[in-house]
């Protein structure tokens, strides 16, 4: 190469960034022949951030300026091409360049400017492509507008350019849905103009702009062309309003990002980018965005646990056990087959196996009619499951899930047939949501091996995995598990030893209290109503419905038996229960169902259910404001969540947030539940505890010290 060198060290260092020290030289400028190489390298991901940017900017005007350069070729190092703008930055006060300065740069240069993609262009980074010339991608590149997932639109010319090389209709659907294309779609769409396999991405670049050098032509920049936008019908936009007013109602940038891409349509360039600005502005300063971020940065924090050194050693896993062919154990046996790991699958009755084994072929066949698994993909999967009623064959097996019925007298007798059946080093998981880790694990003589990998239903689909660490569990037993939770596509959280572990003991508080208000007067409807009118994709009473209400009847029953006073009183959901009203499955429970339909519909018998248990409970119904209904549920949320964390079962508010999020459905808009208690106010929440210990009373009311103590102090959770 000829006068390599680095550029954007020194005007770096001039205008400090906004956000954490820049490696020194993040973009490289040299020339391989005729053609300049401009290369970025900024680890992990090439974010777009202060110094890059600038640093594009220097290198850009070296190239143009080098008269030995006909064509520019911008590349990047590492494993990815630029994975959009740096998020560390935003609510920050911007440094310029700004991206978008960057990328009317680069649209006006004078020579010919190809980006040669690999890994993933995403967000700003894709912006910075489609503000190049020309576009080669890797066949194993994505290219995608996520910035809808940060509650933000493409605010450097994503939404004007996009529509201009795929048309309005598919931009739209790329921008509102985030998801990335592959490379070969993208080149059918028009997006990238060549595929190229087996090479690097510099190798690939260089060919391309020899290529269009030889050729004589020059690309007109995306921002000229209109071909692919004229024509576009204006009920596109109206049709996608109305979608989004039904199916999102709550976000704020989706609703943005149509009228940005009808900017594309119906304004100039200069002008729909300066709405775009405008409308990206408006995002930016929405608490949806910080809601939205924090949770992004949420998910990858938790797989650092305090306290677990990085390089903790960890186990192989190769081969793993489940036990328990039902719904959940079915449900895991499919994790561990989807990321391509051989599972034996052990039930007591053969009945049981092959109902399992037929569940498990049934989901993976609708995933296979939705066009989202091939038929090898299927087959591979299903030969992946090994169904048996012999413990022998988990002799050689790296980890044994235990996935059977929730009784501590069932679960302990299973860890002493592992115990005695599995190789020495073995990890022994129990997929409990209730019952103590520990307890399990003395009925083991390698209490060390032995923790909790507690998956939500459906197990295949739900994201979250709490990791629950018994007191004796081995780090690298721990770091095995949260290792493993990464492999299996999980947001792994590890948690400590108590009722219900972090998410269910939350649950059971909101629970209780959703009870209470229906017991006061509230209906199960308008508890349901106030918690999805705040976002959450099912109400309390349609959860339960969905999992089952007969699972909550059957934990109290063993509660009962173990003389918990709390469970002593059965409630209308147990009357439910004893009716077999089990919820969806059913289709009757608090709700009555249609046949095949999952729409919750009201019924009087639940309505005279309910009214029964009060007059048997002496209680005459009250009006309930929704505001009540808002803040009991709630905020019993934030001060049970507030006892975890001084208990130390939760490391970290930021665990807590990741486990509501990926478990339960909290809206991530508002980026977790402490997330969000810190915005709604903790002297607001800490007074209101307050009032309804005083006035109600109750275990669940009993103010969490720190909580108190936090809002005393005026500080945030955790901080
Ligand atoms: C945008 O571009 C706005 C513009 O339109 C307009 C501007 C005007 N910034 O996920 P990983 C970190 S909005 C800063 O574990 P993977 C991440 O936190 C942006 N940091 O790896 C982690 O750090 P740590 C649009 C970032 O291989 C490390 O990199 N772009 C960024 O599983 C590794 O990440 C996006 O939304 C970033 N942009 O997945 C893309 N991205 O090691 C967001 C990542 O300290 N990123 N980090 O925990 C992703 O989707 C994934 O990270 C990616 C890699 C697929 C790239």
């Amino acid at each position: 190469m000829d006068r390599p060198g680095p550029l954007a060290s020194e005007s770096a260092d001039a205008v400090a960034g906004p956000t954490e020290a820049v490696p020194p030289n993040p973009i490289q400028y040299a020339r391989q022949g005729r053609i300049g190489v401009i290369t970025v390298d900024y680890p992990p991901v090439n974010a777009v951030g202060h110094g890059v940017r600038s640093g594009l900017v220097a290198a850009l005007d070296a190239g143009l300026a080098d008269d030995g350069a006909d064509a520019l070729l911008l590349v990047c190092a590492g494993r990815t091409f630029m994975a959009g703008a740096d998020i560390r930055e935003f609510g920050k006060p911007s440094a310029p360049p700004t991206l978008p300065e960057v990328v009317a740069r680069l649209d006006a240069a004078t020579k010919p400017v190809i980006a040669a993609i690999h890994g993933t262009a995403l967000g700003g980074g894709l912006e910075v492509a489609l503000a190049c010339h020309l576009r080669v991608a890797l066949t194993s590149a994505k290219l995608g507008l996520p910035e809808v997932k940060l509650g933000l639109l493409p605010g450097a010319g994503g939404t004007q350019r996009l529509p201009r090389l795929v048309g309005a209709a598919k931009a739209l659907d790329m921008i509102l849905s985030g998801d990335p294309v592959g490379a070969e779609e993208a080149l059918a769409l028009g997006l990238v103009d060549a595929v190229e396999d087996g090479t690097s991405p510099l190798e690939a670049g260089l060919r391309a702009a020899e290529r269009l050098l030889a050729d004589g032509s020059r690309p007109q920049p995306v921002s000229a062309r209109t071909d692919r936008i004229a024509g576009t019908d204006p009920a596109l936009f109206t049709a996608k309003r109305a979608e989004l007013a039904k199916r999102q109602p709550h976000l704020f940038s989706p609703h943005r990002i149509v009228d940005a891409v009808e900017a594309a349509v119906i304004l100039p360039f200069g002008e729909g980018t300066a709405r775009e600005r405008e409308l990206f502005l408006a995002c930016m300063d929405s608490p949806q965005r910080a809601g939205l971020i924090h949770a992004f940065f949420a998910e990858r924090e938790v797989a650092k646990v305090p306290g677990l050194p990085a390089g903790t050693p960890t186990r192989d896993i190769r081969k793993v056990g489940v036990i328990g062919a039902g719904t959940m154990g079915g449900g895991i046996a499919m994790c561990f087959a989807n990321a391509g790991i051989p599972v034996v699958l052990v039930d007591s009755t053969q009945d049981g196996l092959e109902r399992g084994v037929a569940a498990i072929r049934r989901n993976y066949d609708s995933t296979f009619r939705k066009g989202r698994l091939t038929a090898a993909q299927l087959d591979e999967r299903m030969a992946l499951i090994h169904p048996t009623l012999s413990y022998d064959e988990l002799a050689d097996a790296d980890l044994v899930v235990e996935a059977a019925f929730e009784s501590m007298e069932v679960k302990q007798a299973i860890f002493q047939t592992l115990d005695r059946t599995c190789k020495p080093g073995a990890i022994l998981a129990t997929n409990t949501s209730t019952l103590d880790v520990d307890a399990i694990a003395a009925a083991t003589g390698r209490p060390q091996d032995v923790l909790g990998m507690h998956f939500f239903s459906p197990a295949n689909v739900m994201r979250l995995l709490e990791v629950v660490r018994g007191t004796r569990t081995s780090d690298t037993v721990l770091a095995t598990a949260m290792g493993l939770a990464r492999r299996i596509g999980k947001v792994g959280v590890a948690v400590g030893v108590c009722y219900g572990f972090v998410g269910n003991r939350i649950l059971h508080q909101r629970g209780r209290e959703s009870m209470a208000l229906v017991e006061e007067g509230a209906s199960p409807e308008q508890v349901d109503r106030v918690l999805t009118e705040f976002g959450f994709p099912l109400g309390h009473f349609s959860m339960t419905d969905l999992a089952g209400i007969d699972v909550g009847w059957r934990i109290r029953e063993e509660r009962r038996k173990a003389g918990d006073p709390e469970a002593q009183s059965p409630n209308w959901l147990d009357t439910l229960a004893e009716r077999g009203r089990y919820g969806q499955k059913t289709s009757a429970g608090v709700y009555r169902y249609e046949p095949g339909s999952r729409t919750p519909i009201p019924d009087p018998e639940v309505a005279a259910v309910i009214e029964e248990d009060r007059l048997r409970r002496g209680i005459v119904p009250r009006p309930v404001s929704d505001g009540e209904v808002r803040e009991r549920c709630l905020y019993v949320m934030v001060n049970e969540a507030s006892k975890i964390l001084e208990e130390g079962i939760a490391a970290r508010p930021v665990d807590i947030d990741a486990i509501w999020l990926h478990g339960y459905g909290f809206p991530s808009w508002h980026g977790g539940l402490l997330f969000w208690a810190n915005r709604e106010g903790l002297g607001k929440i800490a007074e209101a505890v307050q009032r309804y210990h005083r006035d109600i009373g109750g275990p669940q009311w009993r103010p969490s010290a720190l909580l108190l103590q936090c809002a005393a102090e005026g500080r945030a959770l955790g901080c």
